[in-house]
């Protein structure tokens, strides 16, 4: 496991927050997922043979919000 810190643009609520914690959870590898608001930013535990760090990206990407 390692932990990768993801910035995250156009989160404006708590329902985005669990929206994006909800997306990165029920992927294959995925530990632990914390979202912050006020940090903008994602902090993933994840298994990298299992899961890359693109495809998180990709996955919150494709809940509709920005990584930068
Ligand atoms: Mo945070 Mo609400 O989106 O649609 S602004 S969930």
């Amino acid at each position: 496991m390692r932990t990768t810190v993801i910035n995250i643009k156009g989160m404006t609520c708590m329902g985005c927050v669990k929206s994006i914690k909800n997306v990165l959870k029920i992927l294959p590898g995925v530990g632990d997922a914390d979202v912050s608001l006020e940090n903008a930013q994602a902090r993933v535990q994840h298994d990298d043979a299992i899961i890359s760090i693109a495809l998180l990206e990709q996955s919150i990407r494709d809940a509709g919000f920005e990584v930068v």
